[in-house]
């Protein structure tokens, strides 16, 4: 599909309204920025009203020259468009709750009273010289019928957008490609937004169904934050939107990883290792069917190449894995065997693994070993050992940059210590220029600050023997 897509990230507005959640105004600026490097073409900054420190950050945001289109959220009221303007953004996103139970409930109004105040709010904002969208809350459960005439209003008083907000998320892919084909045949003179929780699951796909009928602007917001189970993650809509639907949302993909790092930070809120696209376990195999298929064409199960993420596939090695997969490891540590030792050694792994939960890199080794009679480690001729010590910026969360250290390649083991130094990291290497490039991509993890590192010259294992050089 030959369209243009823009992703609109909110997680400075939705992300904040995720429990436990508040990000520092230096916080949101670093965010921000990174956003906009990463590509989003909206960023929705904040809601002016809710305190001076978000006020604040909106206004910083917005004084920032930033590529992308800044927003400030408001309610359907003077004082809240106000305190936008205040902050020189580009766009006033105003919302108002349409359906039913929303009119009811939330403001005791009837759909007259409703529709003025909307025309009101957004003549006020355009009067003041920025862009308005309109946005609808609950328009999923709101009268189709009054929903076209209250946006109409919208776009009629200086609206340029209108955000289908599915706002209790209750969604599916058909009615959403249903409910956004008829706005966009109604509502000629808008652009149309997607705006959908994820409450069952369905936010990637409403948003995805949104587009195909013809929304072209995407909320997400990194790492998925919001409301309750929040919206539809910015990775995963961006990298859906490229590998199944052929649409270039304009994101760096290679920066998705640490972006969404940053704001896990930030955010306090740790994403499981197998959350698509950014989870640890994104790109591992394990069962033996799977690599030997893999290591013979990974698209057999992958469902697309993971360095366009800047990410590579990995092979784990337990009791699930075959032959296959046992060959390749051996062959990543430098150790030769023939068919009949491959079989002994898969077969010991399997039993160890019946006994043990994680199966390293030195117990394989071990193994290797016992099978074929004879030291292994350090056997390939020209092995460099290193020990990198490295120091974090004192903000940052050790165990996160580990986390993105333990997946650089030739990274054996990295421990977090106590001293002057945060984290030891044990790195294998073929060369001195291998280990070179590693101690480099340790440096560039975000948040590294210095790291010194150890030549190994011999190492000995408890025995005492010199099992290295
Ligand atoms: C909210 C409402 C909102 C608005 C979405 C939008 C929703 O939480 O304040 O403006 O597009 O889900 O309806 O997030
Ligand atoms: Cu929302």
């Amino acid at each position: 599909m030959n369209k243009k897509v823009i992703l609109l990230d909110s997680t400075l507005r939705e992300g904040e309204q995720t429990p436990g959640v508040s990000f520092t105004i230096e916080e949101k600026l670093e965010i921000a920025k990174m956003l906009d490097e990463v590509g989003v073409g909206m960023i929705e900054a904040g809601s002016p009203m809710v305190s001076e420190g978000v006020k604040e950050a909106v206004k910083r945001i917005a004084n920032e020259s930033l590529k992308a289109e800044v927003i400030a959220h408001v309610r359907a009221v003077k004082e809240d468009v106000d305190l936008a303007l205040n902050c020189g953004v580009d766009r006033v996103a105003i919302f108002m709750g349409t359906s039913p139970i929303h009119r009811k409930t939330k403001f005791k109004l009837n759909e007259e009273e409703i529709i003025k105040r909307v025309i009101e709010a957004v003549e006020y904002a355009k009067e003041h010289g920025v862009k308005v969208r309109f946005t609808p809350e609950d328009a999923t459960r709101t009268e189709r019928e009054y929903l076209v005439r209250i946006c109409s209003a919208a776009i009629e008083a200086g609206a340029d957008r209108i955000s289908v907000a599915d706002t209790v998320g209750i969604m599916t892919p058909d009615s959403m490609y249903e409910l956004v084909s008829f706005l966009s045949e109604k509502l000629k003179g808008a652009g149309l937004d997607v705006h959908c929780h994820n409450d069952l699951g369905l936010a990637v796909a409403n948003s995805l169904a949104g587009v195909k009928a013809g929304a072209n602007v995407v909320h997400v917001t990194v790492n998925g934050l919001g409301e309750r189970a929040g919206i539809a993650p910015l990775s995963d809509v961006a990298v859906a939107l490229k590998v199944l639907m052929g649409i270039d949302p304009g994101i760096k993909f290679h920066m998705l990883t640490e972006l969404s790092s940053m704001v896990e930070r930030y955010s306090g809120v740790y994403l499981s290792p197998h959350t698509p696209i950014v989870g640890s376990n994104a790109f591992s195999h394990k069962a033996g069917v799977h690599v030997a298929a893999v290591l013979a064409d990974p698209s057999t199960y992958e469902a697309f190449d993971p360095s366009i993420l800047g990410r590579s596939r990995k092979i784990v090695v337990d009791r699930y894995a075959g032959k296959h997969a046992v060959k390749a490891k051996l062959d990543e540590l430098g150790v030769e065997v023939n068919e009949e030792q491959l079989e002994k050694i898969t077969r010991r792994i399997k039993e160890l693994s019946d006994k043990k939960k994680r199966i390293e890199n030195a117990d394989i080794l071990a193994i290797a070993e016992e099978v074929l009679g004879r030291n292994v480690r350090g056997v390939t001729p020209e092995g460099v050992m290193g020990i990198v010590l490295v120091k974090v910026e004192s903000h940052v969360y050790t165990t996160n940059i580990i986390r993105r250290i333990i997946n650089i390649p030739g990274v054996e083991n990295a421990f977090e210590v106590s001293g002057e130094y945060d984290i030891v990291v044990y790195v294998q290497t073929r060369n001195m220029s291998e280990l070179n490039e590693r101690i480099e991509a340790i440096r560039s993890v975000r948040g590294v600050e210095r790291t010194t590192t150890k030549i190994v010259l011999k190492r000995f294992d408890s025995q005492n023997k010199i099992i290295s050089k």
